[in-house]
């Protein structure tokens, strides 16, 4: 299963490296093809290099769009090298054998997020690199594919030996396979964003590697990171300053961290959101950036030790100084100031990110799981509370300030897991009952939060006193709805739709609370 490499094509885009794979293998006597960009380089490095139009009797043209598109390429690529007929083919149309291809394409996903116009993005989509790509990998019996500059030195390695062994060419085209895949569904996804249909049918999804992490969820799992190229800021394409890579768990909870603070606009008040297991611990905004951090750690103190902190805006020095007294994970934020910067490095192992801006949260987009053999794919949750036509249900309609807060325990809501119950004061979460089977017992256990939070801050009555309270999907029952009022909540907001929506307001009306209804529900689980 050795094959010697005689032959090899060199074409690409990204030019790293290529200069010095080429000079190994022309020093191992393998004759070297390539396109015109490439063969550019090459011959400038004083490499000889014949140009592909020598293998196909034709130049290239249309701008490009046509080069190695010919049964002159592409024979070559595809001969079953011990087939007599193959062999007649090779001899009877002057067809030359390639038993190595370098290739990289056109940096369609680069231009697309860099927000390439339409036709320079549509120039990019290379049609000739992923048809030589394929057409390698298929006859991997044959052929050596490599696609990735991170392998010309495994290459060069196995080639050491004299030869490519068949374990290290289906390898290859496995990765191969995988890039025209991601690169197709890049493709795909761009004109999902052009058609403004975030699921366009038949759609596909993937993403191109960016990092394998140590291990998964748990250390005996295996675990890597994909961009999508989707064109949102936030974790996946931030830029991390300071700390060590992030893991599986870090980089989970850091999105959710940064899409729930990413909800409070920078340009209406700072704000703070700070995670626990992909669940806010604490949310609030605040007059300062330094208040919205320390208003969002109060809720619950101790949940937030280890956590991860995201922030709608510029991290700065006084913020930073107080983050650091305690011991945390993760900070992720638009940006982040020279001199909080001097300050977080006194932290080594403290990872901290920057995005450069924050996503929309009305943006459409797609999110997935995975399930037993499938894949569940969805439209983003891009619902936002300012959007929703609000209905007061009950006698008594909410103030001002509770209709305020009622939105903000919404908003924090959404990015609870099921079934969500928070509590809020003053931009402030209070209580946060997270991920239980009974809506009841999210209520009861974001209670006990408020109380516990109360006692750490030396307070005589629980914060839920005079609160507003949200559930992020309809109360079935008045019972829920008694424990809020039992901790003291004074409005209410929830989608409504239950069958016992009379029985739940008129319970609300007995205890003279205001409650609203959204009309949207926000399960997340
Ligand atoms: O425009 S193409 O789709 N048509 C082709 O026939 C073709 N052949 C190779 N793009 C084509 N390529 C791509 O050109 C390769 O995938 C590679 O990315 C690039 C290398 O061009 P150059 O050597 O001229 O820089």
């Amino acid at each position: 299963d050795q094959v010697t490499i005689a032959t090899a094509l060199l074409s690409v885009s990204d030019k790293t490296g290529i200069v010095d794979l080429a000079r190994a293998l022309h020093e191992k006597g393998v004759r070297l093809v390539s396109t015109g960009g490439t063969h550019k380089t090459l011959s400038e490095a004083g490499l000889p290099v014949r140009d592909v139009s020598e293998l196909t009797g034709f130049p290239e043209v249309m701008d490009g769009r046509v080069k190695t598109l010919h049964p002159g390429v592409h024979g070559g690529l595809l001969a079953i090298r011990d087939d007599a007929d193959h062999l007649a083919a090779m001899r009877d149309h002057g067809i030359t054998g390639i038993d190595l291809a370098v290739i990289n394409l056109y940096p369609f996903e680069d231009v697309r997020a860099k927000g390439g116009d339409y036709p320079t993005t549509v120039e990019n989509i290379d049609i000739g690199g992923p048809a030589m790509i394929r057409a390698s990998a298929k006859n991997h019996a044959y052929v050596t594919i490599v696609t990735d500059p991170s392998d010309y030195a495994p290459l060069l390695n196995e080639m050491e030996k004299g030869a490519t062994t068949l374990t290290f060419r289906q390898t290859m085209a496995a990765k191969a396979y995988a890039r025209t895949a991601a690169y197709d569904t890049a493709i795909a996804g761009w004109f999902a964003e052009v058609l403004d249909t975030p699921m366009p049918r038949h759609r596909t999804i993937g993403g191109v590697l960016k990092e394998e992490m140590r291990y998964g969820e748990n250390p005996h799992q295996k675990a890597a990171f994909y961009v999508t190229g989707e064109n949102r800021p936030g974790v996946a394409t931030a830029t991390l300053l300071q700390g060590k890579q992030l893991s599986y768990n870090n980089i989970n909870d850091t999105d959710a961290a940064f899409e729930l603070v990413a909800e409070f606009l920078p340009e209406n008040a700072p704000a703070c959101a700070i995670i626990k297991h992909a669940n806010p611990c604490g949310v609030a905004t605040g007059s300062t950036l330094l208040e919205a951090y320390n208003r969002a750690l109060a809720c619950d103190s101790t949940s937030a030790f280890g956590g991860i902190i995201a922030l709608n805006r510029t991290l700065d020095a006084a913020t930073a100084t107080e983050i650091v007294k305690l011991f945390t994970e993760v900070i992720i934020a638009p940006d982040v100031d020279e001199a909080a910067k001097a300050i977080i490095a006194k932290k080594p192992n403290l990872r901290l990110l920057v995005t450069g801006a924050l996503p929309d949260p009305r943006v459409p987009g797609l999110t997935a799981k995975t399930v037993s053999g499938g894949l569940l794919v969805q439209t983003r949750d891009n619902g936002m509370v300012e959007d929703l036509e609000l209905k007061v249900v009950t006698k008594r309609t909410p103030t001002a300030q509770e209709l305020e807060d009622m939105k903000f325990a919404f908003k924090v809501a959404k990015h609870v897991k099921s079934n969500a119950v928070v509590y809020a004061k003053d931009g402030q979460t209070v209580g946060i009952g997270a991920g239980q089977m009974s809506r009841v017992d999210s209520a009861r256990i974001a209670g006990l939060k408020a109380e516990e939070a109360a006692r750490a801050l030396g307070l005589p009555a629980p914060l839920t006193q005079g609160s507003a309270v949200a559930s992020e999907a309809f109360l079935p029952f008045a019972d829920g709805l008694l424990s809020m009022i039992a901790a003291g909540a004074t409005s209410v907001i929830q989608p409504g739709g239950s069958m016992r929506d009379e029985e739940v307001i008129k319970a609300a009306d007995d205890a003279g609370i205001a409650m609203v209804f959204t009309g949207m529900r926000h399960f997340k689980h």
